[in-house]
């Protein structure tokens, strides 16, 4: 089935480490599929485009999600680029469903960070056999790479999710998920995956691994990734928190349910892969999802400004 070189060993690391850097798996076609819609969506972010660093921040802190649902770069990268294949062979699935992608561009110089989270607990996914495919466009060293704690996910252990930016845990985190431990404070306790990468390579990991990123101390160059999240075999829709992000909207799922849509495409050059976006079919003819259309920004998170091509034509409100 393969045409990406996945080594029997790569695999291991993942299911034991909970992470695993694949070199030079993304051509140039797909980087720039990326680096297109990075920019479209930097030029008309979609409305859960955010700000995360403060006004003062040398540098800037852009984060958006969703993007196949507003740029056709993410959904053409969906079908023909590695992903799917790589999350299939990774989480051992026959099946592989693409929910959505994170977009997270660090400007030279930006002093804010991701802060320490899992990603499971922020959405209505459950199940073991999901990954995230990090993808940056830019080069990046070990230290403005993501950074996560090695064998995390196998720790059984749901931690409270954040918004970056205002610092807010998400409503009804606090009952249900443990604080996030001081990782930063004790580095003696645990132990930290980080890669030199170079445009091509990607960072496969399991969305209950803990993970983070510094700001982009580099005053030289940008720091551009997108993070894809593949659901597998055994993946349903959970029962989450009151608030969640990224919503599945324009559903009818119940806890347990599968998340299935009619019409789902073999991804080309797949002999076995089944790839499908979830809800895009049911959500293209719901009203919430026409709110959501890139040209409306009325929801309230964000507004546009003037826009010199240098500058992020979005401030916070
Ligand atoms: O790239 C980053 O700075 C953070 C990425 C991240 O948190 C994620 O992929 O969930």
């Amino acid at each position: 089935m393969s045409g990406i070189p996945i080594s029997e060993r790569e695999i291991q690391a993942y299911r034991n480490d909970g992470a695993v850097c694949l070199r030079q798996v993304f051509s140039q076609t797909a980087l720039t599929l990326i680096e297109t819609g990075i920019e479209k969506c930097m030029a008309s972010p979609t409305p859960y485009g955010r700000v995360q660093s403060k006004p003062d921040d040398p540098g800037f802190f852009f984060t958006d999600y969703y993007l196949w649902r507003y740029f056709d770069e993410f959904r053409e990268l969906m079908y023909t680029g590695p992903g799917a294949e790589i999350a299939a062979r990774l989480t051992d699935s026959s099946t592989i469903r693409y929910f959505y992608e994170g977009l997270f561009v660090k400007e030279p110089g930006t002093v804010r960070s991701s802060d320490w989270h899992q990603d499971q607990p922020y959405y209505n996914v459950d199940g073991n056999q999901l990954c995230v495919i990090w993808i940056p466009v830019d080069p990046v060293d070990s230290e403005t790479c993501l950074q996560l704690v090695k064998g995390s996910h196998l720790w059984d252990r749901w931690f409270q999710p954040v918004f970056f930016a205002s610092d807010r845990l998400l409503e009804g985190a606090e009952e249900r998920f443990e604080p996030m431990p001081d990782i930063d404070g004790n580095p003696d306790q645990y132990e930290i995956l980080a890669w030199d990468m170079k445009p091509g390579d990607c960072i496969v990991f399991h969305p209950l691994m803990i993970h983070g990123a510094t700001g982009n101390r580099r005053t030289d160059r940008r720091r551009r990734a997108i993070s894809t999240t593949w659901l597998g075999d055994d993946t349903v829709y959970g029962e989450r928190l009151r608030e969640v992000e990224p919503e599945i909207e324009g559903h009818d799922f119940k806890p347990g349910d599968r998340l299935d849509v009619e019409g789902g495409r073999l991804s080309p050059g797949l002999a076995k892969i089944r790839v499908e976006l979830i809800v895009i079919l049911s959500a293209a003819n719901d009203p919430g999802y026409q709110r959501f259309l890139p040209t409306s920004f009325s929801n309230g998170l964000i507004t546009a400004t003037a826009t010199p091509p240098e500058m992020i034509p979005i401030t916070p409100l």
